[in-house]
């Protein structure tokens, strides 16, 4: 199973700058824990973040071909980027977006991801939790949690 998570613009600087906001977690700390998690769960990961739409774009297509299941944290593309959506509608697996704070109690600028109806779920303001969380819906959503982990996790009540 392979999962690609992809991150927009200015989540390079997690942890570096506006901690109040975002947390004092790098991106390279949540790589971490998400190739942990993958390691665990049998899962091939790739990892990217780019602060340009169009490599965002190409980033999208490429899952059409390179991954299963799709997470994304679009960061402010959620709010702008018609062409992402556009992007998203293409790709045939799972997507899931992840936001690390919760949007939908912040500002009217950052409230409303014009990506959310081109997904499955949307997961806010677990903080960098969100993207372990993604994957395991991810895999459940394939059906593919390890056989070893309780029913109630991988199946759950429906
Ligand atoms: O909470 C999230 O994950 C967001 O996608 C982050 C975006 C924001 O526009 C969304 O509303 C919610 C912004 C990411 C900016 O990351 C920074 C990190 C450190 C310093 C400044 C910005």
């Amino acid at each position: 199973m392979r999962i690609m998570i992809i991150n927009g613009p200015n989540l390079n600087l997690l942890g570096i700058r506006e901690p109040h906001i975002y947390g004092s977690t790098t991106l390279d700390a949540i790589k971490a824990s998400c190739e942990d998690f993958a390691r665990f769960a049998g899962a091939q990961l790739s990892f990217h973040q780019s602060n340009h739409e169009g490599v965002l774009v190409d980033l999208i297509q490429s899952a059409r071909t390179d991954a299963d299941v799709l997470i994304i944290n679009p960061a402010a593309y959620s709010f702008t980027s018609i062409a992402m959506y556009d992007a998203l509608k293409i790709f045939e697996g799972p997507i899931l977006e992840v936001h690390i704070s919760n949007i939908h109690a912040r500002d009217e600028l950052h409230r409303h991801s014009k990506l959310s109806a081109a997904v499955k779920a949307v997961i806010a303001g677990l903080g960098p939790y969100g993207y372990i969380v993604a994957m395991q819906a991810a895999m459940r959503e394939s059906g593919r949690l390890p056989a070893a982990l309780p029913v109630s996790i991988r199946v759950g009540p429906g």
